[in-house]
């Protein structure tokens, strides 16, 4: 059999499959059968109404522009895995103007807004430079425009994505909220990845981490700067920001440390770092009172770009969005806003060797749900292309976008070919590209 017949037939075995895709028209009548016999039952289990339901979901019809759909008839397809961009360029995403931009403006909305970040502070101990640098993140300090109806885009991914049961499972949460009366105007405003106002938290989140800020009686992440900031706060304190310790500090690495030293499970104390010679750029000592605890040592870009001594706090910035230079990115950026830091010191160059790199395959749960980044963040420029729409589309509650690379594989490729099967090395020898940890 000749090549050319064997992708005749292969062509041929795909045709119906991509004809039944393309037929809209039985596709939506498909969807309006879905709503009634699959969301509705669901929905009224958990206490929604027939008129919540109504009026949330009449005239809603399947967005076709969405990312990751898998319109019914189509071949089953693995969740999409992502192009890193950030991490195929971190120099531009921690590009010195913008962050200065974000910090000045972040500044501005610490004096604007101080009573707001004083009261989430004391009462989850999250510090007002990282909440200010999540809602900088996430919606520009809500200047980023938040347009897309979230139960069009929770309906369109519950019936036809790759995370079907995962939208539909958010779609039932934003009745919830609707029936709850907490929608502005019966309308849910979010991104195109279904991630909800402000603080950009998906419906589920919305339910267990919205707060009241601003004391009139209810959650309004969309149009409340404190009620945001209330609820960016509680969501990292749930997740367990421990209140009087910092996120972490970019240090000098000398060469005699080994980059196999890197990762949340190989945490010691600040002296036995200092010991092999690690050190703050800023040439300060590490604070008195975090000398006793663990801090963790982080190459985000391997052994060439910045390095960074973290506490246990980075990780729980990474719970808003499962990426290291995500948690990377609000805790300098907080930083900036707070101690007008400037640039890393370390140089990002083109390091990474990942440029171009696909993440890894996504695991289970929402920390595993990495969408195709949004156009618009209040970041231009940040991220590639993709549909419009505000947020990092970074679904909250475990908001995943952008993955780097997990330690080995960012240490590998700095040790040597035959040496790439060894996942921990415990020494502290030299580790580069030219010679053998
Ligand atoms: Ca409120």
């Amino acid at each position: 059999m000749t090549i050319r017949l064997l992708c005749l037939l292969a062509a041929l075995a795909v045709l119906p499959a991509a004809a039944a895709a393309l037929d809209r028209g039985a596709a939506e009548r498909q969807f309006r059968v879905w709503l009634a016999e699959t969301v509705w039952p669901r929905a009224r289990a958990e206490g929604v109404s027939r008129a919540t339901f109504d009026a949330a979901l009449r005239g809603v019809e399947l967005n076709w522009d969405l990312p990751e759909l898998v319109p019914p008839g189509a071949p089953e397809a693995t969740p999409e895995k992502q192009l890193q961009a950030e991490f195929g360029s971190p120099a531009r995403y921690f590009a010195g103007r913008k962050l200065d931009d974000a910090a000045a403006r972040g500044r501005r909305m610490a004096r604007a807004h101080a009573g707001a970040l004083t009261a989430a502070e004391v009462a989850t101990g999250v510090p007002g430079r990282i909440v200010l640098a999540v809602w900088g993140r996430e919606s520009g300090y809500g200047r980023a425009a938040i347009r897309h109806d979230a139960f069009a885009v929770l309906a369109t991914k519950g019936f036809m994505s790759t995370r079907r049961e995962l939208f539909t499972d958010e779609l039932v949460a934003a009745l919830r909220i609707a029936e709850a009366g907490l929608a502005p105007d019966g309308r849910l405003r979010g991104s195109w990845a279904g991630a909800l106002g402000q603080p950009q938290f998906l419906p589920s989140a919305y339910l267990r981490f919205a707060r009241d800020g601003d004391g009139d009686g209810r959650a309004d992440i969309w149009d409340s700067e404190d009620d945001t900031i209330a609820s960016i706060a509680a969501y990292l304190a749930h997740f367990g920001w421990v209140a009087g310790r910092d996120w972490g500090f970019e240090v000098e690495l000398p060469d005699s440390v080994s980059c196999t030293l890197e990762g949340p499970d190989l945490g010691r104390p600040i002296a036995e770092w200092a010991k092999m010679g690690i050190a703050r750029v800023s040439g300060r000592p590490f604070p008195a009172h975090e000398r006793a605890v663990q801090w963790i040592l982080m190459l985000p870009a391997g052994r060439r770009g910045p390095a960074f001594v973290v506490t246990p706090n980075f990780y729980v910035l990474k719970k808003y969005n499962e990426s290291d230079l995500y948690a990377l990115f609000v805790g300098h950026l907080g930083d900036r806003i707070q101690y007008g830091m400037g640039d890393f010191r370390g140089r990002w160059g083109s390091t990474g060797g990942s440029r171009g790199a696909r993440s890894p395959p996504s695991s289970a749960g929402w920390a595993a749900l990495v969408t195709t980044p949004a156009a618009s963040t209040g970041w231009r420029g940040s991220r590639p292309a993709a549909p419009s729409g505000a947020g990092s589309a970074t679904p909250a509650g475990a908001r995943p976008v952008f993955r780097t690379p997990r330690w080995p594989r960012r240490c590998r490729a700095e040790v040597p070919a035959g040496a790439a099967h060894i996942t921990r090395i415990p020494i502290t020898g030299p580790c580069s590209d030219t010679s053998t940890p």
